[in-house]
């Protein structure tokens, strides 16, 4: 399968993030792609799409603060990464607010995604390599594969979260249902194996009817992003049932894993699709530093193979993973199964 990444993906490297009311060395490292990158055999450079396909799913002024807002910080006088410290839970609207901080709370939902130096170069390079992958498929490949990092499915329309700036699978969605006639695709379901829900794509597509979102993850009543993934959110309006989340308990392991991707599956084969996105996260695995699965190195090969047996056209995007010793071989053990 061909694989995509960018070296501009490695620019984003924020020192440290909060944890638990301390300060933690910040987990969404550039040697995960390193590590992923060594054990699959190195990746083909991404091709530059523009911004339009990221304007299709990020508002313009959030595109903007997110591409200004470490050099406003600087100018704020400020060391360091960007990190927002007061949330507008009530009535969040566009005000002309022009503080840092204000922005990175309009912006933001959370106070463990920092905006560093290189955070803007390293979002749009992963968004591109969604994209450049995405082509692949649309071009007749069977699978690819984009090695995105930073990851995206935290990130909404006009926010940041979860170590999440743009939200790299929600944009190859929608480029795919923009692409022309005879390359587009009418329907596209997203299918998140991350660990932890995927509250900015389900966001992003939560009114819509014509991009199935599907979600194996932590229980949110246990884990981040805890005020999204519950069983009972299926989407509204228009995208009312497009939308299914199957948490699943700490300490889950391969057999309730397997039966909650077959629920999965058959949503989205009774959703009809022409493409199927994977937002994929490692951090389902056993060893993870941050979560609460029991998934072995091997089983993902058996969870790919189950995938891979739907014979839908199929991209992967890296999402989360943070045991820099056994991502490499997770993600290869994956990708194996395709
Ligand atoms: C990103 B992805 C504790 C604060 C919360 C955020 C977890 C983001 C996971 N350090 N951490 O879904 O893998
Ligand atoms: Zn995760």
């Amino acid at each position: 399968m061909r694989t995509f990444f960018s070296p501009a993906q490695l620019a984003h490297a924020p020192t440290r993030e909060l944890h638990n009311g301390d300060w933690v060395p910040y987990a969404e490292t550039p040697a995960r792609a390193e590590a992923i990158l060594a054990a699959i055999g190195g990746a083909e450079p991404a091709v530059d799409h523009g911004d339009a396909p990221i304007l299709a799913i990020h508002d313009t002024a959030y595109v903007a603060f997110l591409r200004a807002a470490h050099d406003r910080w600087l100018a704020a006088e400020r060391e360091g990464d960007a990190i927002g410290y007061a949330f507008p839970v009530v009535r969040r609207r566009p005000l002309k607010l022009d503080r840092i901080d204000a922005l990175l709370g309009l912006h933001g939902f959370d106070a463990s995604t920092p905006i560093a130096a290189g955070t803007w170069a390293s979002a749009y390079a992963s968004a591109q390599t969604a994209l450049t992958a995405l082509d692949a498929v649309l071009g007749g490949d069977r699978a690819a594969f984009a090695l995105c990092r930073p990851p995206g499915h935290h990130a909404g329309a006009d926010y940041c979260g979860g170590y999440c700036h743009l939200n790299a699978a929600a944009i190859a969605a929608q480029a795919a249902r923009d692409a022309d006639p005879e390359r587009g695709c009418a329907r596209v379901a997203i299918l998140d194996t991350d660990y932890h829900h995927g509250n900015g794509t389900q966001d992003i597509f939560w009114n819509r009817d014509d991009v199935f979102y599907a979600s194996i993850h932590a229980d949110p009543a246990t884990d981040y992003p805890f005020f999204w993934g519950h069983a009972d959110e299926r989407g509204e309006g228009p995208g009312a049932g497009a939308t299914l989340n199957l948490p699943l308990p700490h300490g889950t392991s391969v057999d309730d894993y397997a039966r909650a991707l077959d629920a999965a599956l058959g949503a989205i084969a009774a959703f009809g699709l022409d493409l199927l996105i994977v937002s994929h996260g490692a951090d389902t695995w056993a060893g993870d530093p941050i979560s609460h699965f029991a998934l072995q190195t091997a089983d993902y090969t058996r969870l790919a193979r189950t995938i891979a047996g739907c014979a839908w056209p199929t991209l992967v995007v890296m999402e989360g993973g943070y045991a820099l010793d056994a991502l490499g071989a997770n993600v290869a053990s994956f990708l194996a199964g395709f």
